[in-house]
């Protein structure tokens, strides 16, 4: 039976995490919310799943994955079970413990690339905090990007690479390829900058495994856009 994906439809966003978990696993998935809703999909769908639709541990929030009777969420957690069951992390408990710790930090990234938009109030709109997404946006560029970045570049050297785990390509892999690309979508300045060349030879070392290329250039990858995590503009790249 195909997993099935809960993801909003019309962004990419954490969802984006799973798919590429997938893809690389080569593993059949339904991408619900992007199905018309005539079909079972479409936005309903996801807010149905997120209301608990799907029975088990009731969600909080999308991403979430079916799995038969398992219905989990939180992208970390998502990623972790694909990976172990689909050979997307080395086998051993340790390699498995610092895969999770690395995917927790990825995420730790993500949710402050998205605060540099919406640095007051979720809810509200970009332009209501946009003074205060300026400074958010300044301090992240200049402080917590260079941060994150510099600490998966000693990852990667501590590991001995090409993969941050070592010898293999694991999902942690291919979510830093997803933040490294929203952030160049985001802050292309910052990101020519601040990124550094290990890091870039990694996201197109992800770029060029055989599944994740044939994904990337399929209709099933989405493109960034102002809805999603990752947004352009450009009063906050400085
Ligand atoms: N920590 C969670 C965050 C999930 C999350 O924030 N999901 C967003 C979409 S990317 C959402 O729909 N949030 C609704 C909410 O928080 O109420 C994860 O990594 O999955």
């Amino acid at each position: 039976m195909p997993y099935r994906l809960y993801y909003w439809p019309g962004l990419p966003g954490r969802g984006e995490f799973v798919r590429l978990a997938l893809e690389e696993a080569g593993a059949p998935y339904v991408d619900v919310g992007r199905l018309p809703a005539s079909e079972g999909g479409g936005a309903g769908a996801v807010v149905a799943a997120r209301k608990g639709a799907l029975g088990g541990i009731p969600p909080f929030a999308p991403p979430i994955l079916q799995a038969g009777d398992l219905v989990l969420a939180q992208t970390a957690a998502i990623c972790a079970w694909i990976g172990e069951r689909h050979g997307l992390v080395p086998a051993d408990p340790e390699a498995r413990a610092h895969a999770v710790q690395l995917q927790l930090t990825v995420m730790d990234l993500v949710a402050e690339a998205h605060d540099t938009h919406h640095p007051l109030a979720i809810g509200e709109y970009y332009e209501a905090q946009r003074e205060a997404a300026v400074v958010k946006a300044a301090q992240f560029r200049k402080e917590r990007m260079p941060a994150f970045l510099g600490y998966f570049k000693r990852v990667l050297a501590a590991s001995g690479g090409p993969w941050l785990l070592g010898e293999t390509r694991s999902y942690v892999d291919l979510s830093l390829f997803q933040v490294l690309s929203g952030l160049d979508y985001a802050f292309p300045q910052a990101y020519a900058r601040e990124v550094p060349a290990e890091l870039q030879v990694l996201r197109q070392r992800v770029a060029a495994l055989p599944n994740i290329a044939a994904y990337l250039l399929s209709s099933r990858r989405q493109a960034f856009n102002e809805h999603g995590i990752f947004r352009r503009y450009p009063e906050l790249d400085g």
